[in-house]
């Protein structure tokens, strides 16, 4: 597929995404979805792929959320019969490998839930989050209402909600949202960095370790705990449990086989 509303670039074992709209703040629409969809679904694919990156093009945003151009004169019976914004799940979220969302400037409405589908946010400290649907007379559609409910919990994401009012970068750091904060300038390196750190474990941990901690975003305690020791003791009947535990005992750095 040839991108037109994105860039991607391999960096080592690390896939960097870049959302290329920037006159329209990265607003999110049909092609971007599907780019973004078959981007995830080759990084996913390749062998030599450990981890991705997500950000958006120029200073002022990650994505203003979704191309409110493209809804405007849409009738309500193609959103439903199409299940508009469906695809968000099954192109993105699904994705099994780890990815973080790098987010500087806007990330507001579908940009906000975007970044809320990565495994974590790095924030810029130019980040601002979002969910002012209500203003356009509707509300959330790819997730706000429930990942960020999840994230900051229910009083700050109510109001967010209902006034649309806007989170900085302190903010979501104090509430949970993002995992840190760096400067804008350092955004994509540290981003990167990150990412690279992570490419660089065994890579069937780093994806059973990622499904994990969704299972207790998702689901209830007991759910959770049984999910997690039945994932353990999956793992210890890999390559690189072997590996890593020799490589410890013989003090050495492990080499994965990825099985
Ligand atoms: N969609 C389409 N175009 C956009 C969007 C967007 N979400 N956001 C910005 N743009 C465009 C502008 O139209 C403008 O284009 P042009 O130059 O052609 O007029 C360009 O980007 C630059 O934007 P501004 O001139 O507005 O830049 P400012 O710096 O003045 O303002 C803001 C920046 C505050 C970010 C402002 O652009 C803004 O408020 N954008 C919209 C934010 C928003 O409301 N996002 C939520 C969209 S709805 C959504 O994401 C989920 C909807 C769920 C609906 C479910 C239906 C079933």
């Amino acid at each position: 597929m040839t991108y037109e509303m994105i860039l991607v670039e391999q960096r080592g074992a690390v896939t960097l995404i870049t959302l290329n709209r920037p006159k329209a703040l990265n607003a999110l629409n049909s092609q971007v979805l599907a780019e973004l969809s078959d981007a995830f679904a080759a990084f996913d694919a390749d062998p030599a792929q450990h981890c991705a990156v997500l950000t958006g093009s120029g200073e002022k945003a990650f994505a203003a959320g979704a191309d409110i151009k493209e809804m405007a004169d849409k009738p309500a019976a193609d959103f439903f019969l199409e299940d508009f914004f469906s695809g968000w799940q099954t192109g993105v979220v699904a994705t099994r490998k780890p990815w973080i969302a790098a987010v500087a400037g806007f990330a507001l409405g579908g940009g906000c839930e975007l970044a809320m589908m990565a495994d974590f946010i790095i924030a810029a400290d130019t980040a601002k989050f979002g969910q002012p649907e209500i203003k356009l007379g509707v509300a959330p559609g790819m997730g706000g209402s429930q990942r960020l409910t999840r994230a900051v919990g229910k009083a700050k994401a109510m109001e967010m909600c209902l006034t649309g009012r806007m989170m900085g970068a302190e903010e979501a750091e104090r509430s949970g949202l993002v995992s840190r904060i760096v400067p804008a300038a350092d955004l994509l390196e540290e981003a990167l960095k990150t990412a690279a750190e992570i490419a660089a474990m065994p890579p069937m941990a780093a994806m059973v370790n990622k499904e994990m901690v969704n299972t207790a975003f998702e689901t209830g305690l007991a759910q959770g705990l049984l999910t997690e020791r039945r994932m353990f003791q999956i793992l210890t009947a890999t390559q690189d449990k072997m590996e890593g535990m020799a490589a410890f005992i013989e003090k050495r750095p492990g080499v994965w086989q990825g099985r």
